[in-house]
């Protein structure tokens, strides 16, 4: 039998079989408070307690677990369990998560590391957790049942291994996927290099956030489990626009996003103003003749991918998924398109039986973004979040990259809106008539205008086409 003193002495100590066995609850109840950080907010300590420095990463919405060095080991403790997230202001989700949150709390630890993870179940169900991307014995892989025994709920189980690769990576179940990740179960890990590396260079930003997905049907707050593609929540860090963090940075920093995804499709994210270098997967760090500008990148499923550019123009700049129906809210998407199609008649008829029916989409779908709707409890517009200018009409995986000259080096508090400078917005013309050209009414695809040809305006007749 492993006593507490075993677990808690003697790096080293525990190896292979003991390590995967379970601890005792008198056992975790006696573990020290693992702080050295004493609020949750989204920076690691500086100068992290084996004097190895580095520039923490800042977990959007989230917060970097805590650890206690042990005889050369660092040791986390995770607690898998039932949380209550609000994924934007005046919307709860129940989800499982780690250590009160959904995603867990972000692991940061420094290449050649000996970490030591204690994982307490709390759930209602078994789970593990599995270190994605990691190199480690095959036995702290975290695959119930090929790995390991699955850890049954009130059970704490010990993972033990060296952060041997730098990167971007995540932990999340291998147990229960399906439930465990449709309800939050995942979090991130980034291991810092430990010296200077050809492949990775210093940033002065650096910022993480996981890709993630919900069904929860308005006026409830627990997610659908069994879906598997109609998803109506998709979130950064479990949290929609307008309730995600900006990312906030000094102009001309060296900025690094890291970008992981665990949802059950692709998301194309996308940064206005800048091109970026997709430095780093969770294969580790790209070489540099593999490297290409982009404005937008594709996060596959199971894939981390790293963002780096310098953010040399001022603004207020969208950072998204290029998915239009990912930058939405909870909505129901068996709904017809309306657009162009006048239902004023239909609205009178129905509204003799349904006194609060409301007409949407006869002009495209914009209205719904500034209408003051009454929604059931606990749900959130399906588009929302204004800015300087009016309502976005967005919602889901949006937020906003702000790169200000006078945000001081560290500062990643939020500026406010950017003030353009005076001739550099688009305005209203309000000169003469204006005729743009339009695309010729010949059959042929492909005959554009010919040069010089004044293009002759056609009045839309309704059997346009038809010849
Ligand atoms: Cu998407």
């Amino acid at each position: 039998m492993t006593t507490r003193r075993n677990f808690l002495s003697g790096a080293g100590a525990i190896t292979g079989a003991v390590a995967a066995a379970a601890v005792t609850r008198p056992a975790m109840a006696a573990l020290p408070e693992l702080v050295t950080q004493t609020t949750p907010d989204t920076r690691g300590p500086l100068v992290p307690p084996n004097g190895q420095p580095y520039n923490p990463v800042v977990t959007l919405n989230g917060w970097t677990l805590p650890w206690r060095m042990n005889s050369g080991v660092k040791e986390f403790h995770l607690v898998a369990e039932p949380v209550v997230r609000e994924m934007a202001p005046g919307f709860k989700a129940r989800l499982w998560g780690y250590n009160g949150q959904s995603p867990g709390p972000t692991i940061e630890v420094v290449e050649g590391d000996r970490v030591r993870i204690f994982v307490t179940n709390r759930l209602p169900e078994h789970t593990t957790i599995h270190w994605h991307g990691q190199r480690l014995p095959n036995g702290m892989d975290g695959v119930a049942g090929l790995t390991q025994k699955a850890i049954e709920p009130g059970k704490t189980f010990v993972y033990e291994f060296v952060a041997r690769r730098p990167g971007t990576f995540m932990y999340h179940p291998h147990a229960d996927e399906m439930t465990q990740m449709a309800m939050g179960m995942m979090g991130l890990w980034i291991t810092h290099p430990k010296q200077a590396h050809p492949l990775i260079e210093p940033v002065n930003r650096d910022f993480a956030f996981l890709l993630n997905a919900y069904d929860i049907d308005p006026g409830s707050s627990t997610p659908k489990i069994m879906t598997m593609l109609d998803f109506n929540l998709w979130t950064f860090n479990s949290r929609i626009f307008p309730g995600i963090d900006s990312l906030n940075v000094r102009k001309g920093d060296k900025v690094r996003i890291r970008v992981g995804n665990l949802t059950m499709t692709n998301h194309p994210i996308h940064l206005h103003g800048h091109e970026f270098m997709v430095t780093g997967t969770d294969g580790g760090p790209v070489p540099r003749s593999a490297r290409w500008p982009e404005v937008t990148t594709d996060v596959a499923v199971g894939q981390m991918r790293q963002l780096e550019f310098i953010a040399d123009e001022e603004g207020d700049w969208a950072l998204h998924c290029h998915k239009s129906h990912h930058t939405m809210n909870a909505m129901g998407h068996d709904v017809p398109t309306m657009i162009g199609v006048d239902h004023r008649d239909v609205v009178r008829k129905i509204t003799n039986v349904i006194p609060d029916y409301m007409a949407m989409g006869d002009r495209g779908m914009a209205d719904m973004a500034a209408m003051q709707m009454p929604l059931p409890d606990n749900t959130v517009p399906m588009m929302t979040g204004s800015g300087p200018f009016g309502p976005l009409g967005m919602g889901g995986m949006f937020t906003t990259l702000k790169v200000r000259s006078g945000q001081k080096p560290g500062d990643y508090s939020d500026p406010g809106w950017f003030k353009q400078p005076a001739g550099t917005q688009a305005y209203e013309y309000t000169g003469g008539a204006l005729q743009a050209p339009r695309a010729p009414a010949s059959a042929s695809p492909a005959a554009g205008p010919a040069p010089g040809v004044e293009v002759q305006i056609r009045k839309p007749s309704g059997h346009d086409g038809h010849h």
